[in-house]
């Protein structure tokens, strides 16, 4: 075959959209899945993917499967829109401060709580990628979670990074504060928290929480390509590069979100095997005597 017909060829294959297939059902969020890649996406467009307690449980929910099923490597987290009612594109305005009450973020049952923090907690433990794909406002929470996915794709001519949390008492103190100034430096974490100014996809990039600035039409399928990248890569490296470089910032549960890896490692050795078998069968384990390897 010709040569360039061959590489036009293969750069359309690399190129070409993906064929998501629902995975669950959700209300506040759609959640899909392809060649190795999870999507999971805030809708509520209309309020510019704001989410209540109800979407959280329900992006626990889609990233407790995510997390288990051992096909998928790869979670972008992004977003449906744009806004029926104005056109307007969002990835996430934070909490819904519709769903506040007296004591808090209030859910459909009468109790108060919101769990966006186990949310966090899921995207930073997940010995998984994820990607941040925001086609539009990335605001308060929202922005939050932005930082605390493992990269991020931003749309060029619609995403809007703002940080609102100290206008309406409803803070971050967390990744969404403190990892954020690790990321852009203390001085630029307290401007954009202090003054909740916007800030474009080129000037997210400049301060370096965002690694690409992407023409909006071909947003999602670049975040699919850069996840099929990844996909190509050592699924073990690939976590414990991740764990390693969160290690320091999350201190012991950074250690043993790492050392539970280390530990299924070891579980795959002669070693392992040895003495679980040496257990079963009531007899001194025999390690053997040239396995202290240097
Ligand atoms: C996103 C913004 C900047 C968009 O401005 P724009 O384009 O001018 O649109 P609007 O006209 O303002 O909005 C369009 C419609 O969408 C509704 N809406 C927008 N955002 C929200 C929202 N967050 N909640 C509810 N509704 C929202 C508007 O009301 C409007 O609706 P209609 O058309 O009916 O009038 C702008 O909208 C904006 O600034 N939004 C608010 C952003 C905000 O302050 N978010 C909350 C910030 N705080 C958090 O997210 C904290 C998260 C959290 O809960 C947490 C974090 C860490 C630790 C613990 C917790 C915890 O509490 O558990």
């Amino acid at each position: 075959m010709n040569p360039y017909l061959y590489a036009t060829i293969e750069l359309l294959e690399i190129m070409k959209s993906p064929n998501w297939q629902t995975a669950i059902e959700f209300e506040d969020i759609t959640y899909k899945k392809c060649d190795g890649v999870g999507r999971i996406a805030f809708n509520r467009p209309n309020v510019r993917n704001a989410f209540r307690p109800h979407t959280t449980s329900e992006l626990i929910k889609a990233f407790y499967d995510a997390q288990e099923d051992t096909s998928i490597g790869v979670v972008l987290l992004s977003a449906e829109g744009p806004s029926t009612k104005d056109g307007i594109w969002s990835f996430c305005s934070g909490g819904d401060q519709k769903a506040r009450g007296e004591k808090g973020y209030v859910g459909q049952d009468g109790q108060h709580r919101l769990n966006i923090l186990e949310v966090q907690r899921m995207i930073r433990f997940m010995p998984k990628v994820v990607i941040a794909v925001v086609p539009g406002w990335a605001v308060g929470g929202g922005h939050s979670l932005h930082v605390v996915c493992d990269m991020t794709l931003a749309s060029k001519e619609h995403a809007i990074f703002k940080q609102t949390d100290a206008d309406v008492t409803s803070f971050d103190g967390g990744y969404g504060s403190a990892y954020l100034a690790k990321m852009v430096g203390q001085k630029k974490a307290r401007e954009i928290f202090f003054l909740g100014r916007n800030y474009s996809a080129q000037d997210a990039f400049d301060m370096g929480m965002v690694n690409a600035v992407i023409p909006h039409h071909e947003l999602e399928d670049t975040a699919f390509q850069w996840a099929q990248e990844v996909l190509e890569k050592s699924p073990i490296s690939i976590k414990m590069l991740k764990f390693s470089m969160n290690l320091t910032d999350d201190g012991m549960v950074g250690q043993q979100v790492f050392a539970g890896e280390a530990t299924r490692l070891a579980y795959m050795t002669e070693e392992a095997k040895e003495g679980r078998n040496a257990f079963l069968e009531k007899r001194k384990p025999n390690f053997g005597t040239d396995n202290w390897l240097p």
